[in-house]
Protein backbone atom coordinates (compact mmCIF):
# COMPACT_ATOMS: atom_id res chain seq x y z
CA UNK A 1 0.00 0.00 0.00
CA UNK A 2 1.21 3.46 -0.86
CA UNK A 3 0.64 6.12 2.10
CA UNK A 4 -0.95 9.08 0.92
CA UNK A 5 1.02 11.11 3.18
CA UNK A 6 4.21 11.01 0.85
CA UNK A 7 1.97 11.77 -2.36
CA UNK A 8 1.30 15.83 -3.39
CA UNK A 9 -2.03 15.91 -2.56
CA UNK A 10 -1.16 15.34 1.21
CA UNK A 11 0.00 18.32 3.03
CA UNK A 12 1.78 17.38 6.62
CA UNK A 13 -0.25 13.91 6.37
CA UNK A 14 -3.71 16.42 6.08
CA UNK A 15 -5.61 16.30 3.06
CA UNK A 16 -8.27 19.06 1.99
CA UNK A 17 -9.24 17.75 -1.71
CA UNK A 18 -11.71 20.28 -3.38
CA UNK A 19 -14.78 18.34 -5.03
CA UNK A 20 -16.04 19.86 -8.01
CA UNK A 21 -17.50 17.07 -9.98
CA UNK A 22 -20.91 18.28 -9.00
CA UNK A 23 -21.70 19.31 -12.73
CA UNK A 24 -22.11 15.04 -13.68
CA UNK A 25 -23.25 14.31 -10.57
CA UNK A 26 -25.98 16.64 -9.90
CA UNK A 27 -26.28 18.86 -12.89
CA UNK A 28 -27.47 22.39 -12.92
CA UNK A 29 -28.86 22.58 -9.25
CA UNK A 30 -25.64 22.75 -7.43
CA UNK A 31 -24.66 26.41 -9.63
CA UNK A 32 -27.95 28.12 -9.00
CA UNK A 33 -27.08 29.37 -5.60
CA UNK A 34 -24.00 30.93 -6.78
CA UNK A 35 -24.19 30.97 -10.89
CA UNK A 36 -20.45 32.02 -10.97
CA UNK A 37 -19.57 28.34 -10.18
CA UNK A 38 -20.55 26.92 -13.39
CA UNK A 39 -17.78 28.55 -14.99
CA UNK A 40 -14.95 26.19 -13.87
CA UNK A 41 -12.42 28.29 -14.06
CA UNK A 42 -13.70 30.18 -11.28
CA UNK A 43 -13.43 26.91 -8.67
CA UNK A 44 -10.82 26.04 -10.49
CA UNK A 45 -9.51 29.62 -8.73
CA UNK A 46 -10.63 28.68 -5.55
CA UNK A 47 -8.59 25.88 -5.85
CA UNK A 48 -5.60 27.49 -5.74
CA UNK A 49 -5.74 28.28 -1.84
CA UNK A 50 -3.25 26.59 0.04
CA UNK A 51 -5.61 24.83 2.04
CA UNK A 52 -6.30 23.12 -1.06
CA UNK A 53 -4.48 20.04 -1.51
CA UNK A 54 -6.19 18.73 -4.21
CA UNK A 55 -9.18 19.24 -6.87
CA UNK A 56 -11.31 16.39 -7.38
CA UNK A 57 -12.56 16.62 -11.43
CA UNK A 58 -13.79 14.41 -13.94
CA UNK A 59 -11.99 13.81 -17.38
CA UNK A 60 -13.71 16.77 -19.64
CA UNK A 61 -12.82 19.38 -16.66
CA UNK A 62 -9.16 18.50 -16.25
CA UNK A 63 -8.60 18.49 -20.31
CA UNK A 64 -9.68 21.90 -20.16
CA UNK A 65 -8.16 23.25 -17.61
CA UNK A 66 -5.69 21.61 -15.89
CA UNK A 67 -2.83 22.44 -18.05
CA UNK A 68 -3.72 26.10 -17.38
CA UNK A 69 -3.05 25.14 -13.30
CA UNK A 70 -0.63 22.34 -13.00
CA UNK A 71 1.29 24.63 -11.31
CA UNK A 72 -0.93 26.02 -8.56
CA UNK A 73 -3.08 23.18 -8.23
CA UNK A 74 -2.46 19.17 -7.81
CA UNK A 75 -5.20 17.35 -9.70
CA UNK A 76 -6.97 14.07 -7.95
CA UNK A 77 -8.33 12.45 -11.34
CA UNK A 78 -12.22 11.57 -10.41
CA UNK A 79 -12.46 8.16 -12.46
CA UNK A 80 -16.30 7.30 -12.25
CA UNK A 81 -19.33 8.96 -12.40
CA UNK A 82 -22.53 9.22 -13.33
CA UNK A 83 -25.61 11.75 -13.84
CA UNK A 84 -28.42 12.15 -11.87
CA UNK A 85 -30.66 11.21 -14.80
CA UNK A 86 -29.62 7.82 -14.58
CA UNK A 87 -32.55 6.08 -12.38
CA UNK A 88 -31.31 2.67 -11.85
CA UNK A 89 -29.84 1.40 -8.78
CA UNK A 90 -26.69 2.88 -7.90
CA UNK A 91 -23.83 3.05 -10.22
CA UNK A 92 -20.92 4.90 -11.79
CA UNK A 93 -19.37 4.57 -15.25
CA UNK A 94 -16.10 4.53 -15.71
CA UNK A 95 -14.94 7.65 -17.94
CA UNK A 96 -11.25 7.38 -18.19
CA UNK A 97 -8.11 5.27 -17.95
CA UNK A 98 -5.70 4.94 -14.96
CA UNK A 99 -3.30 5.38 -17.87
CA UNK A 100 -5.13 8.40 -19.42
CA UNK A 101 -5.23 10.66 -16.15
CA UNK A 102 -1.22 10.11 -15.34
CA UNK A 103 -0.86 10.95 -19.08
CA UNK A 104 -2.64 14.34 -18.27
CA UNK A 105 -0.77 14.83 -15.47
CA UNK A 106 -2.94 13.44 -12.25
CA UNK A 107 -1.75 13.34 -8.71
CA UNK A 108 -4.13 10.76 -7.69
CA UNK A 109 -6.93 8.40 -8.87
CA UNK A 110 -10.06 9.04 -7.55
CA UNK A 111 -12.75 6.17 -7.60
CA UNK A 112 -16.67 5.80 -6.53
CA UNK A 113 -17.69 2.24 -5.06
CA UNK A 114 -21.18 1.70 -3.96
CA UNK A 115 -21.50 -0.68 -1.72
CA UNK A 116 -24.68 -2.81 -1.48
CA UNK A 117 -25.58 -1.47 -4.83
CA UNK A 118 -27.18 -4.38 -7.23
CA UNK A 119 -23.53 -3.07 -8.91
CA UNK A 120 -21.18 -3.36 -6.61
CA UNK A 121 -19.94 -6.68 -7.86
CA UNK A 122 -18.71 -4.68 -11.38
CA UNK A 123 -17.69 -1.87 -9.65
CA UNK A 124 -15.53 -3.78 -7.57
CA UNK A 125 -13.96 -5.28 -10.16
CA UNK A 126 -13.50 -2.25 -12.06
CA UNK A 127 -11.68 -0.77 -8.97
CA UNK A 128 -9.65 -3.60 -9.10
CA UNK A 129 -8.24 -2.66 -12.70
CA UNK A 130 -7.82 1.51 -11.73
CA UNK A 131 -6.08 0.60 -8.17
CA UNK A 132 -3.57 -2.25 -9.79
CA UNK A 133 -2.89 0.62 -12.33
CA UNK A 134 -2.28 3.30 -9.70
CA UNK A 135 0.00 1.26 -8.42
CA UNK A 136 2.03 0.95 -11.56
CA UNK A 137 2.25 4.47 -11.60
CA UNK A 138 2.49 4.98 -7.97
CA UNK A 139 -0.66 7.22 -7.87
CA UNK A 140 -2.66 7.48 -3.99
CA UNK A 141 -6.08 5.84 -4.76
CA UNK A 142 -8.88 7.69 -2.74
CA UNK A 143 -12.09 5.84 -2.85
CA UNK A 144 -15.74 7.36 -2.81
CA UNK A 145 -17.16 4.76 -0.39
CA UNK A 146 -20.36 5.30 -0.63
CA UNK A 147 -23.03 2.14 0.60
CA UNK A 148 -26.41 3.09 -1.16
CA UNK A 149 -28.79 0.91 -2.66
CA UNK A 150 -32.32 -0.89 -2.66
CA UNK A 151 -30.76 -3.23 0.25
CA UNK A 152 -29.52 0.12 2.59
CA UNK A 153 -31.80 0.89 5.31
CA UNK A 154 -29.75 3.84 6.39
CA UNK A 155 -26.65 4.94 4.60
CA UNK A 156 -25.26 6.93 7.57
CA UNK A 157 -25.07 4.45 10.28
CA UNK A 158 -22.41 4.33 11.98
CA UNK A 159 -22.25 0.92 11.62
CA UNK A 160 -22.64 1.48 8.05
CA UNK A 161 -19.62 4.27 7.58
CA UNK A 162 -17.46 1.97 9.49
CA UNK A 163 -18.61 -1.10 6.51
CA UNK A 164 -17.74 2.05 4.09
CA UNK A 165 -14.32 2.24 5.56
CA UNK A 166 -13.44 -0.99 5.83
CA UNK A 167 -14.07 -1.75 2.62
CA UNK A 168 -11.85 0.93 1.26
CA UNK A 169 -8.71 -0.69 3.12
CA UNK A 170 -9.68 -4.22 1.83
CA UNK A 171 -10.16 -3.52 -1.67
CA UNK A 172 -7.09 -1.33 -1.34
CA UNK A 173 -7.70 1.99 -1.30
CA UNK A 174 -5.12 4.58 0.33
CA UNK A 175 -7.64 6.99 0.99
CA UNK A 176 -11.21 6.22 2.10
CA UNK A 177 -14.07 9.05 2.05
CA UNK A 178 -16.75 8.10 3.83
CA UNK A 179 -19.83 10.08 4.90
CA UNK A 180 -19.88 11.69 8.48
CA UNK A 181 -21.72 9.45 11.07
CA UNK A 182 -23.00 12.20 12.88
CA UNK A 183 -20.13 12.15 16.20
CA UNK A 184 -16.75 11.70 16.69
CA UNK A 185 -17.39 8.49 18.45
CA UNK A 186 -18.64 7.21 14.93
CA UNK A 187 -16.17 8.82 13.03
CA UNK A 188 -13.63 6.84 15.30
CA UNK A 189 -14.98 3.56 14.55
CA UNK A 190 -14.79 4.27 10.63
CA UNK A 191 -11.16 5.31 11.39
CA UNK A 192 -10.80 1.89 13.65
CA UNK A 193 -12.39 0.29 10.88
CA UNK A 194 -10.04 1.24 8.17
CA UNK A 195 -6.79 0.30 9.93
CA UNK A 196 -3.97 1.46 7.17
CA UNK A 197 -6.46 3.37 5.24
CA UNK A 198 -6.38 6.97 5.81
CA UNK A 199 -10.30 8.24 6.29
CA UNK A 200 -11.44 11.99 4.81
CA UNK A 201 -14.94 13.36 5.84
CA UNK A 202 -17.34 13.68 2.70
CA UNK A 203 -18.91 17.38 2.97
CA UNK A 204 -22.61 17.01 1.80
CA UNK A 205 -24.90 19.97 1.07
CA UNK A 206 -24.33 23.25 2.27
CA UNK A 207 -24.50 24.03 6.26
CA UNK A 208 -23.72 26.73 8.38
CA UNK A 209 -20.09 27.75 8.87
CA UNK A 210 -20.60 26.45 12.41
CA UNK A 211 -22.07 23.25 11.98
CA UNK A 212 -20.04 22.16 9.12
CA UNK A 213 -16.53 23.54 10.88
CA UNK A 214 -17.79 21.54 14.31
CA UNK A 215 -18.50 17.94 11.65
CA UNK A 216 -14.81 18.76 10.66
CA UNK A 217 -13.42 19.49 13.57
CA UNK A 218 -15.57 15.79 15.32
CA UNK A 219 -14.05 14.31 12.33
CA UNK A 220 -10.52 15.42 13.22
CA UNK A 221 -10.57 14.50 16.19
CA UNK A 222 -11.68 10.72 15.31
CA UNK A 223 -8.39 10.61 13.58
CA UNK A 224 -9.80 11.34 9.66
CA UNK A 225 -6.97 12.95 7.88
CA UNK A 226 -9.01 16.00 6.99
CA UNK A 227 -12.17 16.63 3.93
CA UNK A 228 -13.11 16.30 0.45
CA UNK A 229 -15.65 18.68 -0.02
CA UNK A 230 -17.49 20.79 -2.52
CA UNK A 231 -20.30 22.16 -2.30
CA UNK A 232 -19.54 23.48 1.46
CA UNK A 233 -16.54 25.53 0.34
CA UNK A 234 -18.18 27.24 -3.36
CA UNK A 235 -21.27 27.54 -2.62
CA UNK A 236 -20.30 30.16 -0.52
CA UNK A 237 -20.38 33.40 -1.46
CA UNK A 238 -17.29 34.24 -0.42
CA UNK A 239 -14.96 30.66 -0.34
CA UNK A 240 -11.88 31.93 0.44
CA UNK A 241 -11.89 33.00 4.01
CA UNK A 242 -14.28 29.98 4.73
CA UNK A 243 -11.27 27.91 3.62
CA UNK A 244 -8.53 30.09 6.11
CA UNK A 245 -11.24 28.59 8.73
CA UNK A 246 -10.90 24.90 7.64
CA UNK A 247 -7.38 25.40 6.96
CA UNK A 248 -7.09 25.72 10.75
CA UNK A 249 -8.86 23.03 11.46
CA UNK A 250 -7.34 20.80 9.45
CA UNK A 251 -3.79 21.45 9.02
CA UNK A 252 -3.47 23.43 12.83
CA UNK A 253 -6.02 21.27 14.95
CA UNK A 254 -7.78 24.59 16.22
CA UNK A 255 -10.46 25.01 17.81
CA UNK A 256 -13.95 25.91 15.75
CA UNK A 257 -14.19 29.10 17.55
CA UNK A 258 -10.62 29.82 16.90
CA UNK A 259 -11.43 28.74 13.38
CA UNK A 260 -14.49 31.44 12.54
CA UNK A 261 -12.54 34.16 14.16
CA UNK A 262 -10.57 33.80 10.67
CA UNK A 263 -13.93 33.87 8.90
P1 LIG B 1 -19.95 17.64 -1.54
O1 LIG B 1 -18.98 18.10 -0.50
O2 LIG B 1 -20.55 18.79 -2.28
O3 LIG B 1 -20.97 16.68 -0.96
O4 LIG B 1 -19.08 16.84 -2.63
C1 LIG B 1 -18.52 15.59 -2.35
C2 LIG B 1 -19.03 14.60 -3.37
O5 LIG B 1 -18.53 13.29 -3.13
C3 LIG B 1 -18.75 14.98 -4.81
O6 LIG B 1 -17.51 14.51 -5.26
C4 LIG B 1 -19.90 14.39 -5.52
O7 LIG B 1 -20.26 15.08 -6.68
C5 LIG B 1 -21.01 14.47 -4.54
O8 LIG B 1 -20.44 14.51 -3.27
C6 LIG B 1 -21.91 13.29 -4.67
O9 LIG B 1 -22.85 13.36 -3.66
P2 LIG B 1 -24.07 12.37 -3.62
O10 LIG B 1 -23.65 11.12 -4.32
O11 LIG B 1 -24.33 12.16 -2.16
O12 LIG B 1 -25.18 13.07 -4.31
Amino acid sequence: MRPFEDSPISRDGKVLILAYDHGLEHGPVDFREVPETMDPGNVWDIATHDAVSAMAVQKGIAEAYYPSYEDDVNLLAKLNGTSNLWMGEPDSAVNWSVDYAAELGADAIGFTLYGGSNHEIEMAEEFRRAQEAARDYDLPVVMWSYPRGQGLKDDTSPETIAYAARQALELGADVAKVKYPGSTEAMSFAVDMAGPTDVVMSGGSKTSDRDFLESVKGAVDAGAKGLAVGRNVWQREEPEPFLDALEAVIYEETSVDEALDRI
